[in-house]
């Protein structure tokens, strides 16, 4: 008998407060450049104003806006790794190679991914359980806050950016996905230069470079960002991975 089985990430009510402060000073630890700016206990009074005590649909995104106020790092340019249903593999990259970065390679993202967290009314607690799901409502903790992350990170992001899709998955650029909707539309292209989308094709696929939603990604970037698409065999991103001096993604 298996009694208390903790599912993933399920955390005590004080679990999500002391893993997110742990994570802080991990990262602080990890990248000494944001170790002064950054106060790990400020931060969470930060995080946990935006929903505490509310309803666990409405919280709406710019209820996260101290919070992002409160987190100093300097975004470099050239850097920003974008994904689109291809976290695991932008992820594995990023942890190889320090030439790019996703949003979950920043101190904002580093101290939530994966987790979840909500509220109740008149309540000061933080909930791992029972919490919406991302498509439960539109307004959940959870949601609202990649969002408004998301839009920080792209907000930011100058000089080059990539951004990794999957041809396993139709469309490879889908106009719903936090990429397009949150991410595209928040790129300033007064800092900005341009974008090469990275298609990841596995034996089978048969989505290439020409399919229509990579024409409608190129549509949809600001006027002046210049748009460049590649194919890229898995074999070769797994090649990435393993031979570091294997010129990627404009990583040499
Ligand atoms: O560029 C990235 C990154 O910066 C991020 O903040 O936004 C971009 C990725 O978002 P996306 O384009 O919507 O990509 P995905 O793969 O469709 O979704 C990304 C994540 O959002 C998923 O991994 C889910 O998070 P999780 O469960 O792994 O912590 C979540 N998500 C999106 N749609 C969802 C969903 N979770 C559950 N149900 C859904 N329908």
């Amino acid at each position: 008998l298996v009694v208390g089985v903790s599912l993933g990430l399920a955390l005590s009510p004080k679990g999500v407060k002391s893993e997110i402060l742990q994570r802080c000073e991990t990262y602080k630890k990890l990248h000494p450049e944001v170790s002064s700016g950054n106060d790990c206990q400020k931060i969470w009074t930060a995080f946990e104003q935006a929903y505490v005590g509310r309803n666990s649909c409405d919280v709406p995104v710019e209820n996260y806006d101290t919070l992002i106020r409160a987190v100093k790092q300097e975004i470099q340019c050239n850097k920003t790794l974008f994904w689109s249903k291809s976290k695991d593999l932008a992820h594995a990259f990023t942890e190889k190679r320090k030439c790019k970065m996703t949003l979950e390679d920043t101190l904002l993202g580093y101290m939530l991914d994966d987790l979840t967290w909500c509220s109740k009314p008149d309540s000061k607690e933080t909930f791992s359980s029972n919490c919406p799901g991302w498509t439960d409502c539109e307004k959940n903790p959870v949601r609202s806050f990649w969002v408004r992350a998301s839009a920080n990170l792209a907000a930011s992001t100058c000089g080059h950016a990539s951004v990794l899709l999957s041809a396993s998955v139709n469309p490879p650029y889908n106009q719903n996905s936090i990429f397009s909707s949150v991410e595209v539309q928040n790129l300033n292209h007064s800092i900005l230069d341009s974008m090469a989308a990275y298609l990841v094709t596995d034996v089978t696929d048969k989505t290439n470079c020409n399919d229509a939603s990579l024409v409608t990604l190129k549509n949809d970037l600001p006027p002046n960002v210049e748009f460049s698409c590649k194919e890229m065999p898995l074999s070769d991103f797994q090649m990435c991975l393993s031979d570091l001096d294997k010129p990627c993604l404009g990583c040499h």
